[in-house]
């Protein structure tokens, strides 16, 4: 089966010899070889590779028909030290399905392409899905184009080095019927079924919002406790009632990504930022749990002495995937003893293009341990194989 093949030719791209995490962020060395590799496997298929201005990527396999099309694929970048599974499962999945359609002499009824999304972690530029998002028009340019990573690195100008001009814009969507996302399941839910594949009802709204606590630096020693303005304690009580609020409310709250300045040891810090990453069952829980939290950081912070501002930097609203198209999804593949159809809170480009229109549907493979955003991710072969069938059947049921 071509998927083997495949998967080891890309398994050893942007991966860590120190963790056996990937680092495939948008526009490195490492992302770009994988945009390499997709270019390589296409060519093997004569799939003709259309690029748009973004980054984004969709190898198509053309028959003469001005039926809409019907788009599948993922993302090929990755979290930092992330799992091998996140969005390559869902791409190498697609080429895969392509060439069991192929060896079934099956002929589509219209075009099928497979897609790469650039950047759709936000892990190097902070915007979750920012290629799906400026492919359907979510996103100014001028907005993206500002952007910058960590070490102060614009997009506009990390656009450049990859030789890319934004301003040619996308028609990558141009004539798309239904976009349907292959994905590595990032929770238990299938293994709780014992389900190898499932179909995803909806992705929880979710946001990512910087604090910044600035507080007066001080020596570590010679300052007494009643007399520092620390950003640090305001911080760490903030991370605090951040859990508690989402514990108590059911739903998610993280503080993953911190910077403190200048980070001395023996100094009080003058500023530490922090991220926050907040997923709940609804909008107006989102925006509820949120203001929660700034508002207690805020009250901690007049009783340190110090000041918070909190940025909300990459928002998704709630996405409800097409039910026609997951009941038809469900009966195309019935024969496979019918699929769960679960929730996520995991985001998707999948949920960008359904709030875009587009009737989208998702289909999830079994991850044994839940565990993702890490080097332990995973996936059984056979599981993986499993979806590359439930997506072979699902091509061909829309495309016939
Ligand atoms: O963060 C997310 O939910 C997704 O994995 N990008
Ligand atoms: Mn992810
Ligand atoms: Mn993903």
């Amino acid at each position: 089966m071509s998927f083997e093949s495949m998967w080891r030719d890309l398994a050893p791209v942007g991966r860590s010899s120190a963790t056996g995490g990937y680092f495939r962020q948008p526009f490195t060395a490492a992302e770009r070889e994988c945009q390499a590799w997709f270019a390589e496997a296409a060519a093997q298929r004569g799939l003709e590779v259309e690029y748009d201005g973004f980054g984004n990527a969709v190898a198509w396999w053309d028959t003469p028909s001005s039926r809409p099309s019907v788009l599948t694929g993922s993302h090929l970048d990755s979290v930092l030290d992330g799992g091998a599974y996140d969005g390559p499962l869902g791409v190498v999945s697609a080429f895969a399905a392509l060439d069991v359609l192929r060896d079934r002499g099956f002929v589509p009824d219209r075009r099928i392409g497979i897609g790469s999304f650039v950047e759709e972690e936000g892990s190097r530029f902070g915007l979750a899905c920012l290629g799906s998002r400026l492919m359907t028009g979510g996103l100014e340019l001028s907005e993206a184009a500002a952007l910058t990573d960590r070490d102060g690195v614009r997009l506009e100008d990390a656009w450049a080095a990859a030789s890319l001009d934004p301003s040619t814009g996308s028609t990558l969507l141009d004539g798309v019927g239904t976009f349907v996302e292959l994905h590595v399941e990032q929770g238990r839910d299938l293994v709780d079924r014992d389900a190898a594949v499932g179909l995803a009802s909806e992705i929880w709204p979710h946001g990512r919002y910087r604090f910044e606590f600035t507080g007066e630096a001080n020596h570590a020693g010679t300052t007494r406790m009643e007399d520092r303005h620390d950003p640090m304690l305001t911080y760490a009580m903030t991370a605090l009632a951040a859990n508690k609020q989402a514990r108590l409310s059911g739903q998610r709250a993280t503080f993953g990504r911190v910077a403190v300045e200048p980070n001395g040891t023996n100094a009080v810090p003058s500023k530490v930022t922090a991220w926050l990453d907040a997923r709940c069952a609804s909008d107006e829980a989102l925006t509820e749990l949120v203001t929660l939290i700034a508002r207690q950081g805020q009250q901690r912070a007049e009783r340190d002495g110090t000041t918070l501002a909190v940025t909300a930097e990459s928002v998704s609203a709630s996405v409800r995937f097409s039910r026609p198209l997951a009941q038809e999804l469900a009966q195309e593949l019935a024969h496979a003893g019918g699929l769960p159809v679960i929730p996520t809170q995991a985001g998707h480009d999948a949920g960008v293009l359904s709030a875009a229109g587009i009737p989208t549907a998702m289909l999830f493979v079994r991850n044994p341990t839940g565990v993702s955003h890490s080097p332990a991710e995973s996936a059984e072969m056979a599981d993986c194989l499993a979806g590359v069938e439930a997506l072979a059947d699902t091509l061909a049921g829309l495309t016939s």
